[in-house]
């Protein structure tokens, strides 16, 4: 994790500056996530469903479709939204694809990647994102100011935890939308449960809990249900002969 934040603080250092006068002079309403959310779940499962050609955790995906097509078939197959990877050296994504992406689709589009500057914001309010993954473990006690730099942009952040401390450090941030990772970052292990442990304090805060990584079939879904109020879902559909048929089975 340190170094894919150490190749991401390289990255925004190279972000011209002049993005942050874009950002404040460009007039794009982003969708509102949380309002697809909440029109998806009352009739079926939210599901977040994301692009991503390579990851850490798994050598197999070998997709051919491009960024455009699949965001085709995810939202013909009952996606609520749709997540993009943009880091370019671990998991071989790029702002390109997210604009690419947001192009061709009426879904709100997330921006997946290590935030670690507030420039990032800009540049992906200019580049399309509706919404952008925060990690409460990477920002620390930065998090609510990124948060309220999205929010102030009417992106509603993904805030990602995966302990306690983490969870309470998004809800005293204002995070409206909390991301349970079941996947430890630093050694890649699932824990599926890690989403019923951490549901516990967020159930009364009124935040949408998404359980995020590590679900591949209808019944960790029934399972994971009780506990979240949708999924995020990627390596399965990326490595699925038909995602859309496999994301119809989760929504
Ligand atoms: C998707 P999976 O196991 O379905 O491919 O997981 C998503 O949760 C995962 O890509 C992810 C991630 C992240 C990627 C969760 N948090 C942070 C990059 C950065």
């Amino acid at each position: 994790l340190a170094e894919i934040c150490a190749k991401s603080h390289i990255r925004a250092s190279a972000i011209n500056p002049e993005i942050i006068v874009r950002a404040e002079d460009e007039k794009r309403h982003p969708l509102n996530i949380k309002e697809a959310f909440d029109n998806c779940s009352t009739d079926k499962n939210a599901v977040i469903a994301e692009i991503k050609y390579k990851t850490p955790s798994d050598k197999s995906i070998n997709s051919q479709k491009k960024p455009n097509e699949l965001a085709g078939i995810y939202e013909a197959g009952g996606a609520c939204a749709i997540s993009v990877l943009t880091e370019p050296f671990f998991f071989e994504g790029s702002v390109d694809y997210l604009m690419q992406v947001k192009e061709s689709t009426k879904l709100p589009v997330l921006r997946k990647d290590f935030i670690v500057s507030k420039i990032q914001i800009y540049e992906s309010y200019v580049c399309g994102a509706d919404s952008v993954l925060l990690i409460s473990k990477v920002l620390k006690e930065n998090l609510k100011d990124f948060i309220s730099l999205c929010q102030s942009f009417a992106i509603e952040p993904l805030v990602e935890v995966r302990s306690f401390s983490e969870a309470e450090n998004a809800l005293n941030s204002d995070a409206k939308i909390v991301g349970i990772n079941n996947r430890n970052l630093v050694d890649m292990k699932i824990d599926l449960n890690k989403t019923k442990e951490i549901s516990e304090i967020l159930s009364d805060s009124g935040v949408l809990a998404v359980s995020e990584s590590g679900i591949k079939t209808n019944a960790d879904i029934s399972a994971l249900k009780k506990y979240c109020n949708g999924f995020l879902i990627g390596t399965a559909l990326m490595k699925a002969k038909d995602p859309k048929e496999v994301l119809e089975g989760f929504v």
